[in-house]
C-alpha cells in the first residue's frame, strides 16, 4: 500500500473520530437510551449505533474495497469476525460505554486500520476532554501535537497498574480477575480502571501509568490503542508474554520489558493453558 494511500486513510480516519466526538459530545450530559447486550455489565446506545452506522457508511463510500470491523454490527449480526491481508477498519464507535451512561469523562471513540494483518493506524478520541490520540506504524504517537513517550520505569514496585472488572459475570472468571488483582496491589505501587481499553492503553502511552493488563476485550477495543501505546515505546503482548494475538480477547502493555515480565509472572488465568476465554 503506497504512503499517499495511507495519508488518505489516515486523514479520513481523523476525520471520522471528530464527527463520532461529536456525536458523543451532544448526547454525554443527556439521557440515554441504554439496551443490555450480554448481560446488565454489557451495554449499548443509540449512540453507540449511530456512530458505528456513520463511520461505515463514510468509510465504505470513500474505501468501497476495504472490509469493515465493528462492534456493534458484529454484536447484531452475532457473526464470528476473522483477519485477512485486506485493508480493515476496525472501530469501537463508544469504548467506555458504561461511562457514556453515567457521564464520566473517559469515554472514546476507537478506530485502527489493518493492512496485511498489521496495524497501520490507530487513532482514539475522547472527545469530552479533547485528547486526540494519534500513531501511524513506524510513525511515533502523538496526543494532539504532542510526541508521547512511554514510561522508562522497570520495576513492577514503582508501576501504576491499568486493570479491570471487565463485563463477564462468569464465576470462574471472575474469581481468576480478582487474585489477578490481588497480586497486582501486592506487586505494584498501585492499580487503577478507567472503563475503557482504549482509554487504558492510552494513559500507558502517555506515561500516567506503567502498565495495563485486561481479559475479555475485543479487538476494537484494543487494536487501535495497542499501535499508539507501541509507537510511544510500551510493550504490547498477549499476557502470558507470548506476542499478542488480536483476535484472543486479551492484552497486556507495559511501559518496559522488565514491567511485562513481571505482570506475566504474576498472572494467574494467563496460565490457565485450557480455560476457555470470555
Ligand atoms: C469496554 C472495555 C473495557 C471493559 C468493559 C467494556 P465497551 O468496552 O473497553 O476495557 O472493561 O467491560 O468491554 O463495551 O465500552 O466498548
Amino acid at each position: 500500500m503506497s504512503d499517499p494511500e495511507l495519508d488518505e486513510m489516515f486523514t479520513t480516519a481523523i476525520e471520522v473520530a471528530k464527527a463520532a466526538g461529536q456525536i458523543i459530545r451532544d448526547a454525554f450530559h443527556k439521557e440515554k437510551e441504554v439496551d443490555i447486550k450480554m448481560n446488565p455489565a454489557d451495554l449499548v446506545t443509540e449512540s453507540d449505533q449511530a456512530i458505528e452506522k456513520m463511520v461505515h457508511s463514510r468509510i465504505s463510500e470513500k474505501f468501497p474495497n476495504h472490509r469493515f470491523i465493528g462492534e456493534e454490527s458484529t454484536a447484531e449480526s452475532g457473526e464470528k469476525h476473522c483477519l485477512t491481508d485486506e485493508p480493515t477498519w476496525i472501530i469501537d464507535p463508544i469504548d467506555g460505554t458504561t461511562n457514556f451512561v453515567n457521564s464520566v469523562q473517559e469515554v472514546s471513540f476507537s478506530l485502527g486500520v489493518m493492512v496485511n494483518q498489521k496495524t497501520v493506524i490507530g487513532v482514539v478520541y475522547v472527545p469530552i476532554k479533547e485528547e486526540m490520540y494519534t500513531a501511524r506504524l513506524g510513525r511515533g504517537a502523538y496526543l494532539n501535537d504532542k510526541k508521547l513517550q512511554a514510561s522508562k520505569i522497570t520495576d513492577l514496585k514503582q508501576a501504576v497498574v491499568i486493570t479491570e472488572g471487565g463485563s463477564s459475570r462468569d464465576a470462574k472468571v471472575v474469581e481468576d480477575k480478582v487474585k489477578n488483582i490481588h497480586a497486582l496491589i501486592t506487586h505494584s505501587r498501585g492499580i487503577r480502571a478507567y472503563g475503557s481499553a482504549a482509554v487504558n492503553l492510552c494513559h500507558v502511552a502517555a506515561g500516567r501509568g506503567q502498565a495495563y493488563v485486561e481479559y475479555g476485550v475485543h479487538i476494537w477495543d484494543f487494536i487501535a490503542g495497542a499501535l499508539i501505546a507501541a509507537e510511544a515505546g510500551a510493550v504490547v503482548l498477549d499476557p502470558t508474554g507470548c506476542d499478542l494475538n488480536p483476535l484472543r480477547c486479551r492484552i497486556l502493555c507495559a511501559c518496559t520489558p522488565e514491567v511485562a515480565q513481571a505482570m506475566s509472572q504474576w498472572n494467574i488465568r494467563g496460565r490457565r493453558a485450557n480455560f476457555e476465554e470470555l
